[in-house]
This record gives structure tokens, sequence and C-alpha cells, in this order.
């Protein structure tokens, strides 16, 4: 195969490279942290290394698709989504299940992040014309889940399993609200026309391409930054 010459002003590809690398050098820190992981966190500390190995899958195939056809591979980025975001939903569940935690609340998680991701996906691909109806219904979801983490049952759990447990749950619900929040501002570059008469780019390809570059850094932020709360609680808490 010939080599794909990569401009120097390529933020896209850029951000695409950096992030595979950045997945997987997270990913060996997780595994290889795992031994001296104390029992009860080896859990945790695994589905962290879990979601951002699955990520660096799909950031490396993400990476070459980008290269090669110059285009977002939006496909591939959603099905990442779809495998990591409930792990993280996984993560809320695991760290507050010591203190009674139910499998009801894991399944709430899981099915919000699914309705939330899914209605996405139709509001970024295949119905594009119906993307601020599709953009409301996952946003209703992610608000949900916002909830759960903030006010509702992941939070006074985490209050009732001890100071440190509930210091590590208001950090991780701050990537909810704000990390991910990107997301959405994400969806709303990328779409065609603007969205809610929110233009923020005027040329659709730039705008496409500001869309990736947001979603690359949100990821980063939000699966390593994410994963290493989860560690450093497990390092706190014995
Ligand atoms: C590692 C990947 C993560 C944490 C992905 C999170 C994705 C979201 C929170 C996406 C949310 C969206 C909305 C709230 C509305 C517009 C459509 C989405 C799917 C971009």
């Amino acid at each position: 195969m010939e080599h794909l010459k990569i401009a120097s002003d390529n933020y896209v590809a850029f951000t695409f490279f950096i992030g595979t690398m950045a997945m997987m050098a997270a990913s060996v820190f997780f595994f290889f942290e795992l031994n001296n992981t104390p029992q009860k966190w080896r859990t945790s500390v695994l589905v962290s290394g879990l979601i951002t190995f699955i990520a660096a899958v799909h950031y490396y195939y993400m990476r070459g698709y980008n290269l090669e056809t110059g285009d977002s591979p939006t496909f591939f980025r959603y099905v990442d989504w779809i495998l990591t975001v409930p792990l993280m939903c996984v993560e809320f569940y695991l760290i507050t299940k010591k203190a009674g935690a139910k499998i009801s609340l894991l399944w709430k998680l899981i099915f919000a992040s699914l309705v939330m991701l899914v209605t996405g996906y139709f509001g970024e691909t295949i119905d594009r014309g119906n993307s601020v109806m599709w953009g409301v219904l996952s946003g209703a979801a992610y608000f949900y889940i916002a909830y759960l983490v903030w006010f509702g049952e992941v939070s006074k759990l985490a209050q009732s399993a001890g100071p440190q447990v509930a210091k590590a749950t208001k950090i991780l619900a701050w990537f909810v609200l704000v990390g991910w929040a990107i997301y959405p501002l994400g969806y709303i570059l990328g779409t065609p026309g603007g969205l809610f008469g929110i233009k923020l780019v005027a040329d659709p390809e730039a705008a496409v391409k500001a869309m990736d570059i947001v979603y690359n850094i949100a990821d980063a932020i939000n699966k390593i930054g994410f994963g290493l709360v989860i560690y450093a609680l497990s390092r706190k808490e014995d």
C-alpha cells in the first residue's frame, strides 16, 4: 500500500493518531496495574481498561478510515460509544454496589445510554432531516443519566458508601455533566444548517472536521480521565 501523506495542518488526522496512542497507553496502564490493585476494586479497574481498550481498537480503525477516505468515521464512532458508554454505567453500578445498588439501577443506566446513542445515531446518519427531533430525544436520555448520578439513586447510594466513594462519584458526575456535554456540541457543529438556529461553523466540510476534533478530545477526557478517577479511588479506599 502506498504511504498516505498527512498535511501538517490536518488536525483531524492528528487527533485520531494521538487518540489511538493515548487509548492504547491507558489500557496497558490499567491492565498492568491490576496486579497491585486491592481485590475489591479489581473489577472496576479492569472495566476502566476495557473501556480504553475498546476505544483503542476503534481509534485504530477510525484513524485509518479517516486517512484513506477523508471522511468522518461516524459508524465506528457509534459502535465504540455503544460499547463503552454502557461500561461507564457499569462503573457507577460497581462503585455503589457495596452501598446496596440493585441490578435494576444498572439496567436503568444502560437503557438510558442506549436510547441516547441510538437516537443520536439516527439524527446523525439515517434521518438527518429530523436531526433536531433526534437530538432532543437523545438529550432527554442524557439528562436522565445526569439526574441519576447527580441527585438520583447513584448519588444517594454514593453518599452512604463512605467519603471516598462519595467524592469519586461527585467527580464522575462532573464528567457526565461537563465532559459528556461536549458531544451534543459536536452534534450541533456537524449538523448541516445548524441546530436550534445555532450554526457554529458556516462551511459544511469544516463543520464535520470540527465535529471530529471535538469528539476526539472529548473521548480522551471522558474515557481516560474517567478511568483514572476509578483508579485513584482504588488506591485511596481499601
Ligand atoms: C466514550 C464516549 C462517550 C462518553 C460518549 C458519550 C456520548 C454522548 C453523551 C452523546 C450524546 C448525544 C446527545 C446528548 C445529543 C446529540 C446526540 C449525541 C449522541 C451526540
